[in-house]
């Protein structure tokens, strides 16, 4: 099998519990069929039960009644073909590629709530960087919850990366401080934080996070060069709200107040689209929030990731 096509057949395998209720339901629904009214609002609310979101659906459903009505279109068909076009082209050439450093080493900080996939996203980004050739350090920052670091540390001695650690119930941003201490001295290529799981109304817990934030670019220019939110794909429009929260929590702008010049949340890693049928949560996030998907998690092991393409993203999703 090619590299493009295992690519393909993974996200295809990934995506199968959205392309079941979604997609089999809107070519059962449209395949060798006569367009009507009815038939236009039953794919609206199947594109809102997918979680694609008011602003999409509407859009794309206003412009298929108006072909219609038009004349332009007749059949279901030219439905599927359209929605499919349609949803390829939105995401246009924005950077989805990881952003690095100018000087080694690049810093990611990942941030989520509470077992979003983060620590497991860590181990799937830091087995595929390392395949790459970049020496990689972790660093265990979750110091709140019992059992994280060793978590982590698991997952290093898994893949053979060092995990730079600190005492359970210690301040994170000193662990960061070493980490990144330990990430110069030792020439590595990518150094990866991982954080504690928290709730995004915690005020003291989003402090930690832009207390980490700045011991980090203290130590190294740019740094974090990303700051990846991990999303669990099955929390659905909760996902969105998370997003919102985190990208002001990050940027240190309160959450009502004006977004400042401060980056954000910098990719999202779309986690459990495996564990889903609301894999349209994908165009929700496009519509709601301009931080990119960088990558999707499609499974439990640190090979279950794929760089995010919206090309294998659409195709896999309307796979026969
Ligand atoms: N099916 C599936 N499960 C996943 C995926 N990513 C993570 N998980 C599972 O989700 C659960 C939580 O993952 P963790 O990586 O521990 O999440 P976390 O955000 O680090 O959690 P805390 O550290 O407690 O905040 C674990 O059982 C993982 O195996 C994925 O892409 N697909
Ligand atoms: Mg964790």
């Amino acid at each position: 099998m090619g590299f493009f096509s295992s690519i393909v057949s993974k996200v295809k395998a990934g995506l199968e519990k959205t392309r079941e209720v979604f997609v089999s339901g809107l070519r059962s629904l449209l395949t060798g069929r006569r367009l009507d009214d009815k038939t236009i609002d039953e794919i609206q609310s199947r594109l809102l039960a997918a979680d694609v979101g008011p602003v999409t659906t509407n859009r794309l459903v206003d412009q298929i009644r108006a072909d219609f009505r038009a004349g332009r279109i007749d059949s279901g068909d030219q439905v599927l073909t359209y929605l499919k076009a349609e949803m390829k082209a939105l995401w246009p050439a924005q950077d989805r590629a990881l952003r690095r450093g100018t000087d080694k080493p690049t810093v990611i900080l990942i941030t989520g709530v509470n077992g979003a996939g983060k620590t497991t996203s860590i181990s799937k980004l830091a087995k595929m960087l390392q395949s790459q050739g970049n020496k990689v350090l972790l660093g265990a920052c979750d110091t709140f919850r019992a059992g994280a670091v060793r978590q982590l540390e698991i997952w290093g001695e898994r893949l053979g990366i060092e995990v730079v650690k600190g005492q359970q119930g210690g301040d994170p941003a000193a662990v960061a401080f070493d980490a990144c201490q330990a990430a110069k001295a030792r020439g590595v290529d990518v150094l990866i934080l991982d954080t504690a799981g928290r709730l995004q109304t915690q005020d003291p817990l989003m402090r930690q996070l832009t207390k980490i934030r700045a011991v980090a670019s203290k130590q190294i220019p740019g740094a974090p060069h990303e700051v990846l939110l991990v999303l669990d794909a099955t929390a659905g429009q909760n996902a969105l709200r998370q997003a919102e929260e985190f990208d002001r929590a990050i940027a240190g702008v309160a959450s009502e107040g004006p977004r400042g010049e401060a980056p954000g949340v910098t990719g999202i890693f779309l986690a459990k689209l495996d564990g889903t049928a609301k894999g349209g949560i994908v165009v929700a996030i496009r519509d709601t929030t301009k931080i990119p998907v960088k990558f999707i998690g499609v499974g439990e092991t640190p090979d279950d990731v794929q760089p995010f393409d919206p090309e294998t993203f659409v195709e896999a999703m309307f796979a026969e």
